[in-house]
């Protein structure tokens, strides 16, 4: 059986991560694409020099020119400008709009059977661009956000409860800003939900808002600290994550931006919802009972989403 093969779109900090982590994870050949040119062949280059020294079998190649891309099973897409500090992710709306609407074209014409994760702020308006400009099944368009939201929920939680963060299940739902959901009644400690882990008196009421506030903010306190740019190492693991689900088709039931119409009262957008990810792409968005308030929480994020979808609409007459 021939290798599968990844493209990402876009080489920078995300993409590059990317193109080390599939290597090193032998998840199939890798091209590099970006506009800028030398850079994603210089990346290129230095990763498949790794490959030597860490023993892995991929072959990378970096190009300015998306027929390289041909019948990619995994495009995962970065490309577009990143945060910078005092910047919110949706100041970059109309940049990165524009550059969806290249990536579009390049995919539908040369990988129209991909599975694509867009990864490009601001996602929940973007990954719904990327599929309106590619015209590929809305199955096989998601966007990555939660798994890395919720990574850093169980990052925190783990150091709060002074536990592995392997038995911490961290549940979020919603857009992918400051309006996420981080949802404490999914969420678990080997089992034990958050809630009785208070109850328990092992942390407080207070202390889980604080860390559900860091949550909603985690992506800003990086860039914050990095001044040049967004965080690309968590990033890239999790959308490597997804693309091992559909290669694979483990059957995961990951948080992405999937595209819902009827469930959750929603009809027809993008947003962050429980997905199973397999063979078929996002082959079926979860329905999970919510409480009032995460019900009205969720309700706030979707309106923020569908804010920024009537302002993307309002930019490109194509949409
Ligand atoms: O959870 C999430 N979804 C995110 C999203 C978490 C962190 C960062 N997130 C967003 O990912 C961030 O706000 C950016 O929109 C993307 C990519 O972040 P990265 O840190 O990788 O940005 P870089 O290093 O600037 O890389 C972007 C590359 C850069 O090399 C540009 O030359 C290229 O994109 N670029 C293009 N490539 C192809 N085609 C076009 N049109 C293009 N325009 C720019």
């Amino acid at each position: 059986m021939a290798r599968k093969k990844i493209a990402l779109i876009g080489a920078g900090m995300i993409g590059g991560t990317l193109a080390h982590l599939a290597a090193m994870r032998e998840l199939g050949d890798i091209v590099l694409f970006d506009i800028a040119e030398g850079m994603p062949q210089g990346k290129a280059l230095d990763i498949s020099q790794c490959g030597p020294v860490d023993g892995f079998d991929a072959s990378l190649k970096g190009t300015n020119d998306y027929a390289d891309i041909a019948g990619a099973d995994v495009v995962i897409v970065t490309a577009g400008v990143p945060r910078k500090p005092g910047m919110s992710r949706d100041d970059l709306l109309g940049i990165n709009l524009s550059v969806m609407k290249a990536v579009g074209a390049g995919i539908k014409a040369n990988a129209p059977d991909a599975f694509v994760i867009c990864i490009t702020n601001p996602l929940d308006a973007m990954v719904w661009a990327l599929r309106e400009f590619s015209g590929l099944p809305h199955n096989k368009v998601v966007g990555m956000a939660g798994v890395l939201d919720s990574a850093r929920f169980a990052t925190f939680l783990a150091q709060e409860f002074k536990v592995s963060v392997r038995d911490v299940n961290a549940f979020v739902l919603g857009g992918h800003g400051d309006t996420m959901v981080p949802v404490t009644s999914y969420t678990t400690v080997s089992g034990i939900p958050v809630d009785d882990l208070v109850k328990m008196g092992r942390s407080t009421r207070e202390r889980i808002d604080e860390i559900v506030t860091r949550t909603r903010g985690g992506g800003g306190e990086i860039v914050a600290l990095l001044k040049t740019g967004s965080a690309y190492y968590a990033p890239a693991t999790s959308a490597i994550a997804m693309a091992e689900a559909y290669l694979n088709d483990q059957k995961r039931i990951l948080p992405c931006a999937s595209y819902v119409e009827g469930k959750y009262g929603l009809d027809g957008l993008y947003v962050g919802v429980p997905t199973v990810i397999g063979a078929g792409g996002a082959e079926e968005v979860i329905e999970i009972a919510l409480d009032d308030e995460a019900k009205g929480n969720l309700q706030v994020s979707v309106d923020a989403v569908k804010e920024l979808l009537e302002a993307c609409k309002a930019i490109d007459g194509d949409l």
